[in-house]
């Protein structure tokens, strides 16, 4: 696979984008996010904005998931913003547009703007425009699917190809609740990730394990990015994971 750019994040939050991108909402009304977006594409006003939800927030980035159809992209987004999961088929075919949530990382709130792919990604037709405005990409692959796992690697070239250089990637092995039916090894998620130079954890839409985490940790790298203090210490995501992450089979809750 040739790969122009590096998939490491560059340390930088800086972006291409001057203004949101219409194309990329799919057609979806509700940006939230951007109307007094400076260059670099995060909203950092001067005083806290208020979000749609009546929140107040500091900054805001826009993350979108990524991945194979039923890997469970919206099941994780519902789990993250409602704490619910949605069984069945109804979610899998419809997908959702996107939900806003505002955490607090450090003193300081951070909306992210989470978009879902809406169900095109059924047919390998994520719009390209879609990865271009996002300052972080979650990709997922089911730990119960061998070929949803194989695909990583033609994700990782779309998102190469088409998303910001330094946007920050993660790679998130779902569905480590189904331990009888898993089929894509731990440490093979891992090694994927290793080579990728990106980084890596397991989660449960189910049961929640590690949702919370990978949101939060994708949250505090940008915000790191974003304001970075001439002595702040780099901060390093994949040890902040490693250090916070649960195991499925232990503490999944
Ligand atoms: N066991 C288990 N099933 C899940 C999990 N996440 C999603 N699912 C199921 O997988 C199917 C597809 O999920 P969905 O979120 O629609 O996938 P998407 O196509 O990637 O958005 C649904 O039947 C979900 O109930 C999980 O963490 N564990
Ligand atoms: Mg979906």
């Amino acid at each position: 696979m040739s790969r122009k750019k590096n998939l490491k994040g560059k340390g930088s939050s800086k972006s291409s984008i001057a203004s949101p991108n219409k194309s990329s909402n799919n057609g979806k009304s509700g940006n939230g996010i951007g109307s007094v977006a400076p260059s670099n594409g995060v909203v950092y006003p001067s005083r806290p904005s208020v979000s749609s939800s009546g929140e107040f927030y500091d900054m805001a980035f826009k993350v979108m998931l990524v991945g194979d159809s039923g890997v469970g992209k919206t099941c994780l987004l519902v789990r993250f913003k409602d704490r619910a999961f949605l069984a069945g088929s109804f979610i899998s075919t419809v997908g959702i547009d996107f939900r806003n949530k505002v955490l607090t990382i450090d003193m300081l709130k951070v909306k992210l703007q989470i978009w879902d792919t809406a169900g095109q990604e059924r047919f390998r037709s994520v719009t390209h425009a879609y990865y271009r405005d996002a300052h972080a990409l979650l990709l997922l692959y089911d730990v119960t699917n061998k070929a949803s796992f194989d695909n990583i690697k033609a994700w990782l070239t779309e998102i190469h190809d088409y998303a910001q250089q330094d946007v920050v990637i993660m790679l998130l092995g779902n569905k480590a609740d189904a331990t009888h039916d898993r089929v894509v090894k731990r440490e093979e998620g891992e090694s994927l990730a290793k080579a990728f130079g990106v980084p890596f954890m397991e989660t449960s839409a189910k049961s929640g394990l590690n949702v919370e985490l990978a949101f939060t940790a994708v949250a505090k790298e940008l915000k790191h990015r974003s304001i970075k203090e001439p002595d702040d210490p780099k901060f390093q995501l994949q040890d902040y994971v490693n250090k916070e992450m649960k195991t499925a089979g232990c503490c999944s809750s």
